[in-house]
């Protein structure tokens, strides 16, 4: 009984760092590309203080679009559509300060049979520097040929008198002046500091804190050599550039072994015991 109990806590042990491998791997990145379907919370359209849409009330949603996964940003009723890039929601308050530019693709789609026609605003307005609408820079899509604009990438970066200072009013808007009913499709965000480095996201903060408890826990109630055992599967998790399946299909192979193994020392020993 001890023996199987033994095993059945290795076990589980091993399928909880197999359960947490993909949550490691995508804990910071330097992209927001959409591809596990979450809009961050950080990301969100603009709202007057009374929480009613400032702007037209526009539907955000993951959308599979131009053969990658996009955030959608469906025109209502044909007014200026609004995006709220919040950054300490997205990097975390110590890193928001930091922040200095934004990048991200956009596509543009018209759904009423006219071409895309003229579309533009601002890259990204902020609240720092004289005027929330004269500080980011302009955009424009004039295209004719389709009812689908060409992926544009858009960025912009705040010269040093429109820093960042104030992480409760520290925030990038995203408009569309057109007011003629197109859909927009952002993709691959990046925010970079001072020197044009990327500042790491934080899209998975809650949940690794969630895991990283329970292994705590795990630690804890295992013996010093079990432990040992789940330290040496996590390592390789840490290195980002090892895709996820990798550490997926290694892991299980590692696991499957391991019950094989102690399954054979169970059975061994109690051949043992019916000899004895
Ligand atoms: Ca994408
Ligand atoms: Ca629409």
């Amino acid at each position: 009984m001890k023996l199987m109990k033994k095993v059945l806590s290795v076990v589980a042990a091993m399928a909880l760092v197999v359960t947490l491998l993909p949550v490691n791997a995508s804990a910071a990145t330097d992209v927001i590309d959409f591809e596990d379907g979450i809009i961050p919370a950080g990301i969100h359209m603009a709202v007057l203080e009374d929480g009613s849409p400032d702007g037209d009330p526009s539907v955000l949603s993951v959308v599979d679009f131009n053969g990658s996964k996009m955030l959608k940003i469906d025109n209502q009723e044909g007014g200026t559509s609004k995006l709220v890039f919040d950054v300490p929601g997205l990097v975390g308050e110590d890193a928001a300060l930091s922040v200095r530019g934004i990048q991200y693709d956009i596509i543009i789609e018209q759904t009423d049979g006219r071409m895309v026609e003229w579309n533009g605003g601002t890259v990204a307005a902020t609240p720092t520097g004289p005027s929330g609408w004269a500080n980011g820079k302009e955009w424009e899509i004039n295209y004719w040929d389709d009812t689908v604009s060409p992926v544009t990438t858009l960025s912009h970066t705040l010269e040093d008198f429109f820093a960042f200072t104030d992480v409760n009013n520290c925030f990038f808007l995203f408009m569309n002046w057109a007011n003629n009913g197109t859909d927009m499709y952002i993709d691959n965000v990046k925010l970079t500091d001072v020197d044009g480095n990327a500042v790491p996201f934080l899209t998975s903060a809650e949940a690794p804190a969630e895991e990283v408890e329970e292994v705590e826990e795990v630690e804890e109630a295992q013996e010093v050599e079990e432990a040992k055992e789940v330290q040496e599967v996590a390592e390789p998790a840490e290195t980002k550039e090892v895709p996820k399946t990798g550490y997926q299909s290694y892991a299980w192979f590692f696991l499957v072994g391991a019950v094989a193994m102690l399954t054979l020392a169970l059975v061994v020993r109690k051949r043992k015991n019916i000899v004895e």
